[in-house]
């Protein structure tokens, strides 16, 4: 983040355990000074149902920034490269949000 920008974002990640993805895409995040809420979803199949009518992908992770999908780390790693991430991440959640299923 450029100096002097605060995270703002809810960030929220849909993980399972030994997902490589999962690891790059928090280590990402970390990298960023982005909290985050992390959300196992090993043998929930409810949520991985939900994920995949939520973000198109099957997938994991699955990365919502203030509620809506980002996608999984490849799309992460995209925002970041083309300089977008920071000001999604600078954006603050609108008070009347929708919680996300956990
Ligand atoms: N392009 C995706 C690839 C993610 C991926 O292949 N994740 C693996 C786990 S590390 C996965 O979900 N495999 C299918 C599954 O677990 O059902 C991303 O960058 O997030």
């Amino acid at each position: 983040m450029p100096v002097g920008s605060a995270i703002s974002a809810k960030v929220t990640i849909y993980t399972t355990g030994y997902c490589a993805y999962c690891s790059a895409a928090k280590r990402l995040l970390e990298q960023k000074g982005a909290p985050f809420e992390e959300i196992r979803c090993d043998d929930r199949d409810d949520l991985r149902e939900w994920l995949i009518s939520a973000s198109g992908q099957r997938t994991v992770p699955q990365i919502f920034i203030n509620g809506q999908s980002v996608g999984g780390y490849s799309e992460l790693a995209a925002l970041q490269k083309a300089g977008r991430l920071d000001p999604l991440l600078a954006t603050a959640p609108a008070p009347d949000g929708a919680a996300l299923p956990g």
